[in-house]
């Protein structure tokens, strides 16, 4: 949940969805009220959620009309942007220098001063303080972040009226459930603009599930206390199962005779097993003994023109936070910076991209004809486009690359 981008696709969406038509808002706004009162209450009355915490919950509270992805009764839902004539965006830049090594400098500044407070969380979930606070920081700028909507504003405007109505639904009534438990108060219980909650950017779900007391005041909040901020991210990692004194992953040289496409959790294998192909550190040190025996996938975000790593299954309990290779491969590189002083990837990543989603796909589509798996016929080049690709250019005599290309493009017809 990535504030910054958060905030630029919120204003691009604002672009796209400004109905083509008046909407009378007053004669929403009765139907959003009577929409509280006859569809949300009665559901968290048999849940019993007091009357007094529905009252002073929804107590002042209108529809955010600035919100994006709104979709008011009476307008037609906003058309669908047509992905396929879009570029995938190449890796690279997502790992902006300046932008990390900033961070590094402020995250080392707390994960020093914070130190006997993160040793003694990483005892109780297992989970570094390293990895805490690089989340932290890529969140909400370690706390710094304006976290400026109420959280039951930006609920019920997304359950009465957006694109995710369902989803926001049950995350509105997961908010009252919070208010009912008294860990905060509606003034208090600050969101994105996507209903994300505090400084670890929760979803009330995720809250109810994972937030933690760990200063023992007896209320979990996330807004305000340093300890249940960083508590409440690791007890999430360690309920998604993160492996206690492991780490997520190293940069690695894969030698040229070695296939990439050997790539995917779905093809784990103890760390020594990648050793013994010649896979190596980057750094030149060897892994850890206690990683040998230990299983480690190979990633290779950009096939052979990229930094390419053997990461742990921890890499991939990061992706639980967010669902990107990259996120998680930002979140590995901030940790290691600031606990370590290391900087970026050593490899630098090719100039790879630039490609339309919908000539990827046409490349999918002749793999799936020839029996490869791709995963989603999306565009997208995952980690299974990735080794089918290195595993189509193993069987027609070209050195697998694995990763899209117009050269390839033209190869694959
Ligand atoms: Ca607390």
């Amino acid at each position: 949940m990535r504030w910054k981008e958060k905030l630029v696709i919120s204003l691009l969406a604002l672009l796209v969805s400004v109905p083509a038509f008046a909407v009378d808002r007053a004669a929403v706004e009765k139907q959003f009220h009577a929409w509280l009162e006859n569809t949300i209450w009665p559901q968290v009355e048999k849940q019993q959620v007091p009357r007094a915490v529905f009252d002073a919950a929804f107590k002042g509270v209108t529809l955010n009309w600035k919100l994006p992805d709104l979709v008011p009764p009476g307008s037609a839902p906003p058309k669908e942007r047509k992905q396929s004539q879009a570029e995938f965006s190449s890796p690279g830049p997502y790992f902006n220098e300046k932008r990390l090594n900033d961070l590094a400098a402020i995250g080392r500044r707390h994960y020093n001063a914070n130190k006997a407070l993160l040793d003694r969380i990483e005892s109780a979930y297992g989970v570094p303080g390293r990895i805490i606070i690089a989340i932290w920081g890529r969140e909400t700028g370690y706390g710094t972040a304006a976290i400026p909507y109420d959280a039951m504003e930006v609920l019920a405007t997304k359950a009465f009226m957006s694109t995710r109505k369902d989803m926001f639904e049950g995350e509105l009534i997961a908010g009252l459930h919070i208010l009912a438990g008294g860990d905060t108060t509606p003034g208090n219980m600050k969101s994105s603009w996507a209903g994300a909650l505090g400084q670890p950017q929760f979803m009330p779900s995720s809250f109810l599930r994972y937030a933690v007391d760990f200063d023992g005041d007896r209320k979990r909040d996330i807004w305000n206390s340093k300890a249940d901020t960083f508590a409440s991210i690791a007890n999430y990692l360690a309920q998604k199962g993160w492996q206690r004194g492991r780490d997520w992953g190293y940069e690695v040289t894969i030698p040229n005779n070695v296939s990439c496409a050997q790539e995917g959790p779905d093809l784990a294998e103890p760390i020594k097993n990648w050793a013994a192909q010649g896979i190596n550190r980057i750094s030149g040190k060897p892994f850890p003994s206690h990683e040998l025996s230990a299983s480690g996938m190979m990633l290779v975000p950009a096939g052979r023109f990229g930094p390419e790593f053997i990461v742990t299954p921890n890499f991939y309990v990061i992706k639980e936070y967010n669902n990107s290779d990259l996120y998680a491969l930002f979140i590995g590189n901030l940790a290691d910076r600031i606990a370590y002083g290391s900087g970026a990837f050593q490899a630098s990543w090719g100039n790879v991209g630039h490609m339309l989603r919908s000539d990827v796909l046409k490349m999918q589509q002749v793999l799936v004809a020839q029996g490869h798996d791709v995963g989603k016929v999306d565009g997208l080049p995952g980690y299974k486009t990735r080794r089918s690709i290195g595993r189509w250019q193993a069987k027609n005599g070209i050195q697998p690359t694995c990763f899209p290309t117009e050269k390839l493009l033209q190869q694959i017809r």
